[in-house]
């Protein structure tokens, strides 16, 4: 028995379920009067195109997503911003999915993001998750142009009026970075994130440092910067005691270990740091790692912050369930976007943890409009990384969410408020040679041992 055959006999019975003609796939045409009547005249609104744009407008490779739908001028945007592997979302999203949702009805946004999930069969990862972020963002875009709300309202509307927002601080000499932090503070931010460089070494987060086999004529990809943990976790609680010393109590304080130390190390650190309250102490382990949490958490009241590095549930629901951080990182557009991410949130509101989404040059406008939406409708909300954008940045995508006063502004436009110049976007091509920032996979130990980055 073919399958089409299998379908209509085992459909055959749904009538007897009281599932009025469940449609099959192709029956979509014959709808059952009830669908139709729920859409109460209007047309079914079908995905008639799905469009991938890499642009660059400020030097790091984007990637956005445009669903078109078959009502003229509806269109919608999405966030599929993968910077490392941009070409290899670009290939999942034109070859993969987009024959795949063509034709399909644009308001079942959760049946499309299932639907699409499983369509890889082995799924999750970053290049699958930022190609159905780049979809499933655009969906709700378009949900809010066609209820005419933005879409913080089509979530269940504001628990507050703006976003507060960190900035990142960073040198070499603390002085500079104390002169960083109380500029930041004079601009009316109150959670600054604060890097120091180790002289010598190739710091994450902090330019500076040194790196001995970099010389211009050596090739990109066999360039070595050298990172050594020992004095980096060593200077951290030294910075820490500058800043608290010369700034104060009222200043909040964030750092980004970046995964970068062996665990044990990560642990006296966090512990080290305690005494100066620091807001978050940030990624102290590497997603593999993950198992130091639950002895880290019987050492130290450090609120703990975890996740961008995460597209997986079963990374981040045993950290959550357990308690055992303090705040959700995630980069939204990695698990799948919005319709992952307010589950993500949802569920962290049980276990009091707040959200706290990446949000670096590596998210596009349009990740960060998604981001700033999303934190204005949940109540447990922490803080929200952010950056100003570039001049070409806001050309390019008009309607970038508004910074001011340490605070981002969502716009109450329906949908995200936010657009792109397909033209000016062209202006700002993505570069391929090389594919990616050769700066991510060098990181070595004096003795060459490779390091996470
Ligand atoms: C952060 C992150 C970033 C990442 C970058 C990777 O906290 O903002 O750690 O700086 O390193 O987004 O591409
Ligand atoms: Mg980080």
């Amino acid at each position: 028995m073919d399958r089409r055959t299998w379908l209509k006999s085992s459909f055959a019975g749904s009538a007897a379920l009281g599932l009025p003609g469940l449609m099959l796939p192709e029956a979509a045409a014959q709808e059952p009067p009830a669908v139709a009547a729920s859409r109460n005249g209007t047309p079914p609104l079908r995905i008639t195109d799905v469009q991938t744009i890499l642009t660059a407008p400020a030097g790091i490779r984007l990637v956005v997503v445009k669903v078109l739908t078959s009502e003229p001028g509806l269109y919608g945007l999405g966030c599929a911003t993968f910077t490392q592997r941009a070409r290899a979302v670009e290939t999942a999203i034109d070859k993969f999915l987009k024959p795949f949702l063509i034709g399909k009805d644009a308001t079942r946004i959760e049946d499309i993001w299932q639907s699409s999930f499983v369509s890889s069969y082995w799924r999750n990862g970053p290049v699958l998750g930022n190609a159905l972020s780049g979809v499933d963002m655009a969906l709700w875009d378009i949900l809010g142009k066609r209820t005419k709300l933005p879409v913080w309202a089509v979530l269940g509307g504001k628990c507050r009026e703006a976003v507060d927002t960190y900035r990142h601080a960073s040198g070499e000499k603390f002085e500079d970075i104390e002169a960083q932090v109380r500029k930041y503070q004079s601009e009316g931010y109150r959670h600054i994130r604060v890097q120091a460089s180790v002289p010598g070494l190739a710091t994450y987060g902090s330019r500076g440092g040194g790196a001995a086999g970099n010389a211009k004529e050596i090739p990109l990809n066999r360039r070595v910067d050298v990172w050594e943990p020992g004095p980096y976790v060593r200077l951290i609680p030294r910075l820490f005691e500058h800043l608290r010393n010369k700034l104060g109590d009222d200043v909040e304080l964030l750092h980004d270990i970046h995964e970068r130390v062996p665990p044990i190390l990560a642990m006296q650190l966090v512990k080290d740091v305690e005494k100066f309250r620091p807001f978050f102490m940030e990624d102290p382990f590497a997603p593999e790692d993950v198992g130091y949490f639950r002895t880290l958490r019987q050492q130290t009241s450090t609120p703990l912050a975890m996740g961008e590095l995460f597209n997986n549930p079963n990374e981040f629901v045993p950290l959550i369930a357990e308690r055992l951080i303090d705040f959700i990182r995630i980069h939204i557009s990695q698990i799948g976007g919005l319709t992952m991410a307010r589950k993500v949130a949802a569920f962290c509101e049980f276990f009091a943890v707040r959200t706290a989404w990446h949000g670096p040059g590596d998210v596009s406008p349009v990740g960060h409009a998604c981001n700033v939406h999303l934190d204005l409708a949940v109540p447990n909300f922490g803080i929200q990384e952010a950056r100003e954008f570039s001049q070409a940045e806001q050309e390019v995508f008009p309607g970038c969410p508004e910074l001011k006063d340490g605070y981002y502004y969502a716009s109450d436009k329906p949908g995200f408020g936010i657009d792109i110049d397909l033209k000016l976007a062209a202006k700002f091509p993505i570069t391929d040679d090389p594919p990616f920032d050769m700066n991510w996979g060098t990181l070595r130990r004096r003795d060459g041992t490779i390091v996470k980055p």
